[in-house]
């Protein structure tokens, strides 16, 4: 039986297997990912991110235990490091905090590193969700610190994208900061049972209505704006949960909001539309890498290099330099076939 056959009936092993390949991009990892993709498509994808420290990792433990004893839906767990060129002490960490996971056949957990380039984490990251999909994971979990382009990926790859804060985190919310709040579906303040709770509450509160559409009306011949009365209808405004991961308190309601999110999605037609812009941005991604490449190889040998060192010596401008490679005049035979012996 192949990897991904066993991958498909729900061999582990073949699972982590295969994991690695295609966390590897090895070739072998590329064609098991082109022969599942016929099963993918089901999976709710739910990023988990936020500041060092929050809680995400305990959050998501808890998450994945409701899951587990609500309805039994398989759970798959990513944990990204994008500031970390090791795994190491990211997994130690986490496997403390996801004991209570280990020995369920119904959970899977994976850390990865990150590798390079930030739209290199959240291809890898795409490309393993694929593969827990395929694997029949309803819920595929991602985990990610909050620390800037690469969270904004990784929330335009999940469906639901939870934002987690915690009092007193040096305030007033990081997340503003860093542009974090507009990727939030739902907002999750953990370690609510320490001081400061209210105060990042109020502070996320007047965040989220500065970014709502606001009117403005005129009162005694003064311009003032007001919040809009009712946001237009089919617009999703963030719910605020309160929880206490190492406990477990709030994780109910946070699985609600994760529900009502995803039923909002369907009805709206916001699933089928991500998905699509999904799919395009990755196709067009894979045809321009296609192209690329059998350019370069159409080219006569070091015609590439010796335009690039005119334009590094700026006596041609980058777009000549494209153009005159694109006038350049082709081997007949591709070059690989002519240095045959
Ligand atoms: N008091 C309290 N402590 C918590 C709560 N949730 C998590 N912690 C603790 O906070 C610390 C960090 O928790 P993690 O779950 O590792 O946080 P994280 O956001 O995953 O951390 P990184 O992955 O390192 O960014 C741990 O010591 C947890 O036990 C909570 O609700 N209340
Ligand atoms: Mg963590």
């Amino acid at each position: 039986m192949s990897l991904t056959q066993q991958v498909l009936k729900g061999n582990r092993l073949a699972l982590s297997r295969l994991l690695t390949l295609v966390e590897n991009n090895s070739p072998e990892g590329r064609a098991a990912l082109a022969e599942l993709f016929s099963h993918t498509g089901k999976a709710h994808l739910i990023g988990v991110t936020g500041s060092p420290g929050t809680g995400k990792s305990s959050l998501v433990n808890q998450l994945v235990l409701q899951y587990r004893k609500m309805d039994q839906k398989k759970v798959a767990v990513i944990a990204v490091d994008p500031s970390s060129p090791f795994t190491g002490g990211a997994v130690l960490g986490d496997r403390v905090r996801m004991r209570d996971l280990s020995g369920d056949d119904g959970v899977f957990i994976r850390s990865m590193a990150s590798r390079g380039s930030v739209g290199g984490i959240a291809q890898t990251t795409a490309a393993l969700a694929q593969v827990f999909d395929a694997a029949g994971y309803e819920i595929v979990i991602i985990e990610t610190v909050g620390a800037g382009q690469s969270e904004v990926e990784i929330a335009r790859l999940a469906h639901t994208t939870l934002v987690v804060e915690a009092p007193g985190l040096g305030d007033d919310i990081q997340a503003i900061k860093a542009g974090i709040l507009e990727i939030a579906d739902v907002l999750v303040i953990n370690k609510a049972d320490r001081p400061g709770v209210e105060h990042t509450e109020r502070a996320l509160r007047s965040s989220l209505e500065l970014a709502r559409p606001v009117s403005r009306v005129y009162h005694h011949g003064q311009a003032m704006t007001v919040k809009a009365h009712k946001p237009p209808p089919n617009t999703w405004i963030p719910p605020i949960n309160k929880t206490i991961a190492t406990d477990g308190s709030g994780i109910a309601k946070v699985i609600e909001s994760i529900a009502k999110h995803m039923q909002y999605l369907r009805t709206s037609g916001e699933w089928n539309a991500r998905e699509r812009a999904r799919l395009r941005s990755e196709t067009e991604a894979l045809v321009r890498d296609t192209l690329m490449t059998q350019f370069l190889e159409g080219l006569p040998e070091g015609a590439f290099e010796s335009a690039l060192e005119r334009v590094f010596s700026h006596s041609l401008s980058p777009i000549e330099a494209a153009q005159f490679l694109a006038q350049t005049e082709r081997p007949q035979t591709p070059r690989a076939t002519k240095e045959q012996p």
